[in-house]
């Protein structure tokens, strides 16, 4: 590297200056190579990925917070929010999944759209600007269940973004709607469906698939459902739950094939690594990944998927010092105020099931970022940072 940037101003100069100190530290842990490819905005290749999971994390965690201020400076995104899993009835039998209930088992639930109505309705009070609504696969509801929960939302609430159904939800209910998804999703979205969260896709290779889902869709087809969204003018966020029995090339070809799909549609607004929590559930015996492969996770995902703007550090599932940690090494966002987490505390969560927006304000600024309040689509809602006022969209991406 050149020892002065050609025209210096103090921001070149010190991004200079964080670019010789990542090289530098990457050198001492045999991975200068793939710190120069990302200092040059140059795409990592799946087998430099499975160097990043064998290699020092803190260089890692170096390489990745390199990446992330270059998106996105001291800023760290977070959101007012709500969890609304409207039924816990499940036929899909996943062996990792502690929420899951059949019809006639304890504690088996599913809400009218009235009551679905009501828990946003209780929430007017607080600034809430999304509803997040994800469940298990129901084989009884039809396909008018669906749209009537989304206008109940709205009507509820009829400023909230509806982040509802994951992909594996969606293949269901165009199955119930007898129609294709292309069809279904103007129809849902009409009834209020504003973006899809990233759940369901677990990991891609059909191996881990076959051993610990076999029953829902596989990861081509979770792919290929998403390619449909997409196509439909929404975005939607990506995730891999990891720290099971998938292995580090596997959670390498999931990466890439998230990336590649990426490159196509440009949908994806967020990744988040969904770390696995044994209580509870069939995989009892598998310890579930430590902080620190949490960290590693985060990082590795900022690395390999340069095309995807956003890396959420989603708070309920690690300890808050791991979120807050967790904004050096790669990660830009923590997820929102939630209120009545249900799927992680089934499998043992300790976190709190809810957080409020003051405390997330303080975690971040502790973490030594710039809160910035976001709704959905990543626009500005607050921010005690003047110059965020016309920020807008989130940041593009550079390299
Ligand atoms: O689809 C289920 C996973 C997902 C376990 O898009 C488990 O903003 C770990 O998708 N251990 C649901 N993971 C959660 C989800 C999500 C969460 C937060 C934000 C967003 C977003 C999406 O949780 C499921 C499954 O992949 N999961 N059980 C478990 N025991």
């Amino acid at each position: 590297m050149s020892a002065t940037p050609a025209t210096s101003t103090p921001a070149s100069g010190a991004r200079h200056a964080a670019a010789e100190r990542v090289v530098r530290v990457a050198r001492r842990e045999g991975i200068e190579d793939l710190a120069l490819k990302v200092v040059a905005g140059e795409r990592l290749s799946r087998e430099d990925g499975a160097r990043l999971y064998r290699a020092d994390l803190h260089a890692v965690g170096e390489l990745a917070n390199y990446a992330r201020e270059r998106l996105h400076g001291d800023r760290a995104y977070f959101n007012v929010n709500q969890h609304v899993n409207y039924t816990n009835i499940c036929n899909k039998l996943c062996r990792f999944c502690a929420f899951q209930r059949l019809p006639n088992q304890a504690g088996a639930y599913w809400m009218t759209p009235e009551q679905v109505e009501a828990k946003i309705r209780a929430q007017l009070a607080s600034p809430v600007t999304e509803v997040h609504m994800v469940a298990g696969i129901h084989p009884k509801l039809d396909y008018q269940y669906y749209l009537d929960i989304l206008k109940a939302a709205k009507r509820a609430r009829p400023s909230i973004h509806v982040k509802a159904f994951t992909m594996v939800e969606l293949d269901q209910i165009a199955k119930k709607a007898k129609k294709p998804l292309e069809e279904v999703l103007p129809e849902l979205v009409a009834a209020g469906l504003g973006s899809c969260p990233g759940g369901g896709a677990e990991v891609f290779a059909d191996r881990v698939h076959q051993e610990s889902y076999h029953l829902k869709i596989s990861g081509d087809e979770w792919l290929a459902t998403a390619r449909k969204v997409h196509q439909a003018g929404l975005k939607s966020n990506c995730t891999m739950l990891h720290g099971h029995i998938e292995t580090i090339e596997e959670r390498v070809d999931h990466l890439d094939r998230l990336r590649l799909l990426q490159d196509e549609t440009r949908g994806f607004q967020t990744y988040i690594p969904l770390s696995f929590h044994p209580e509870n559930t069939e995989m009892a015996d598998i310890p579930g990944p430590s902080a620190l492969d949490e960290l590693r996770e985060l990082a590795v995902g900022r690395l390999m998927l340069d095309n995807i703007p956003h890396i959420k550090a989603y708070w309920i599932l690690m300890d808050v010092p791991v979120a807050q940690a967790a904004l050096a090494y790669g990660a830009d966002d923590v997820d929102g105020t939630v209120v009545e987490e249900k799927i992680y505390h089934e499998a043992g969560a300790t976190t709190p099931q809810e957080v409020a927006r003051e405390e997330l304000v303080r975690w971040i600024r502790d973490a030594g970022r710039v809160p910035i309040e976001r709704d959905t689509l990543y626009q500005v809602v607050w921010s005690d940072d003047p110059s965020e006022a016309t920020l807008g969209a989130a940041a593009p991406l550079s390299g």
